[in-house]
């Protein structure tokens, strides 16, 4: 009997409902740089913040203006500056990351079509739990350094 009830609580408690990560994931500042012309890559930037209580992880991200987009971090190895792929980015309850020329960031190939300064698009954020996201993304000069 009282294991009966015990489940019963279990699965109430499952069905509690999660907040969103639209709702969790404040994402401020998006930006990318204006395309190159004849090239055919851009990068974002930006600031992401978890309001939730338990932390995100963003596994993927897609959008329908780039054919491929990883996650980057610049490190500097034998006094080169390389960009190694980071696999997901992990999001404590609290905690903010922030993507900066330099550092982590968002890299586009195979853009399928050129990126003017003032244009806006969307990226979609895929994370762990298969729960998605969505942030806009607004672009600056071919030189930008800090968020339009
Ligand atoms: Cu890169």
């Amino acid at each position: 009997m009282h294991e009966r009830v015990a489940g019963c609580v279990l699965v109430i408690l499952l069905l509690l409902p999660t907040p969103a990560p639209a709702e969790v994931l404040i994402t401020t500042d998006c930006w990318a740089r204006a395309s190159v012309p004849g090239a055919r890559s851009t990068v974002i930037y930006g600031s992401f913040r978890n309001d939730g209580k338990r932390s995100l992880t963003i596994e993927e991200v897609t959008s329908e203006i780039a054919g491929m987009i990883m996650v980057h971090e610049t490190v500097l190895e034998n006094n080169m500056v390389m960009m190694s792929p980071v696999d997901e980015l992990r999001i404590a309850p609290g905690e903010e990351i922030e993507l900066k020329p330099g550092g982590l960031h968002i890299m586009l190939t195979g853009l399928t079509r050129a990126l003017n300064e003032k244009d806006v698009f969307k990226i979609r954020l895929v994370f762990s739990d298969g729960r998605t996201a969505t942030a806009d993304v607004i672009v600056g000069s071919i030189s930008q350094l800090t968020a339009p």
